[in-house]
């Protein structure tokens, strides 16, 4: 199996995130590649790759061009403004005012561009974004290519980026670049399957009203859990995207078993459908010690994870999403991959 990773990865370092009323250290921090990269050389899952630069142009094919011209100058902004700290949005145009105008001040500018404000930008967060979705853009390449499972090291991860917002610790929406590109080079319809704790709400969104791509996500019930006002059952497409979006809210504690039976229906989905390509935003969060989710994976039933999604049989990338239980990360994510391979 080929990995993709690259060092500018690192380049975001924020110091601060907004947790529970605290500016606590980031839970999406350098130290999970770290950590991911030891176990993966440790288990010898695969030979290590650095992705080329793939530019703007697949990133301007999900995202609009103000959002991504806003995330590259955004730091430099905000320190010419003379602020202190990273760059947290406090202000939002919120159902009550205008959102038909974008203000000038980066303040302004940073709320408009946000969906939640947990996450900061820093210096050097546009430029692991950019290495971020090289990586996907990599990995998506390596399979279609040889047809071979690949897994893209992706940080941050993209999940809950949407056309034009950030958060959720997302940027750019990493496996919406990647399976914008594999349509591109001659797929008809690629299947997007979030595995994270939380529901991908900026995949969702890029893809709604399409049908060359189905969307299914398995998530902690939005009831209770971030990103809380995208993700429910009911969300099933629109226009000719009409039942292309599938959404499996999970109550907090859900068993293994209730998960892999959900799975199960997803997998019959992406069959039926006719996919032609697999991409798996694969978050670990779903493990019992992450400190911010609430399903009850154990490393072991990660294995079974990487097993069920070989049985799709498609050419498959995997690409990093959430997954914070530092310490566990890397076994997790070696355990999926060597399931797979299994
Ligand atoms: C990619 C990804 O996994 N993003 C997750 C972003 C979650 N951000 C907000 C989390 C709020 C967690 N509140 C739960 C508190 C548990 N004590
Ligand atoms: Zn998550």
């Amino acid at each position: 199996m080929h990995i993709f990773y690259s060092d500018k990865t690192r380049l975001r370092q924020a110091r601060t995130e907004l947790h529970d009323g605290v500016l606590v250290a980031p839970f999406e921090c350098p130290e999970r590649v770290d950590l991911v990269l030891k176990q993966l050389q440790q288990a010898a899952v695969g030979e290590l790759h650095e992705p080329r630069a793939y530019g703007l142009e697949p990133v301007l094919a999900v995202h609009d061009a103000g959002y991504v011209n806003f995330l590259a100058d955004c730091w430099h902004e905000w320190v010419a403004a003379g602020h202190e700290g990273e760059a947290i949005p406090n202000i939002w145009p919120a159902r009550t005012m205008r959102s038909d105008h974008l203000p000038q001040a980066i303040s302004a500018r940073l709320g408009y561009y946000a969906l939640a404000a947990e996450t900061s930008i820093t210096e050097g967060t546009f430029e692991a974004a950019m290495a971020s979705k090289d990586i996907a853009l990599a990995a998506v390449e390596h399979t279609l290519a040889t047809g071979e499972p690949s897994f893209g090291l992706c940080r941050p991860p993209g999940h809950h980026a949407a056309f034009d917002q950030f958060g959720g610790y997302c940027f750019f929406n990493n496996a919406g670049i990647a399976a914008q590109q594999a349509l591109r080079q001659g797929k008809r319809r690629v299947a997007i399957l979030d595995v994270d704790f939380h529901h991908g709400n900026g995949t969702q969104q890029l893809f709604y009203a399409r049908d060359d791509v189905l969307f299914i996500s398995l998530h902690g019930d939005p009831e209770v859990t971030f990103p809380y006002y995208l993700g429910y059952a009911d969300e099933t497409g629109q226009g000719k995207g009409e039942g292309f979006n599938v959404n499996y809210p999970l109550p907090p504690g859900t068993s293994v078993a209730t998960w892999m039976a959900a799975l199960d229906d997803a997998l019959a989905t992406i069959a039926r459908t006719q996919c032609d390509m697999l991409i798996v935003s694969l978050g670990v969060d779903i493990f019992e010690g992450d400190p911010i989710s609430a399903f009850t994976f154990t490393s072991d039933d990660f294995v079974l994870l990487g097993q069920r999604l070989a049985e799709a049989g498609l050419p498959t990338a995997l690409l990093m999403e959430g997954g914070y239980a530092v310490d566990d990360i890397g076994v997790n994510v070696v355990n999926v991959l060597q399931g797979i391979k299994q």
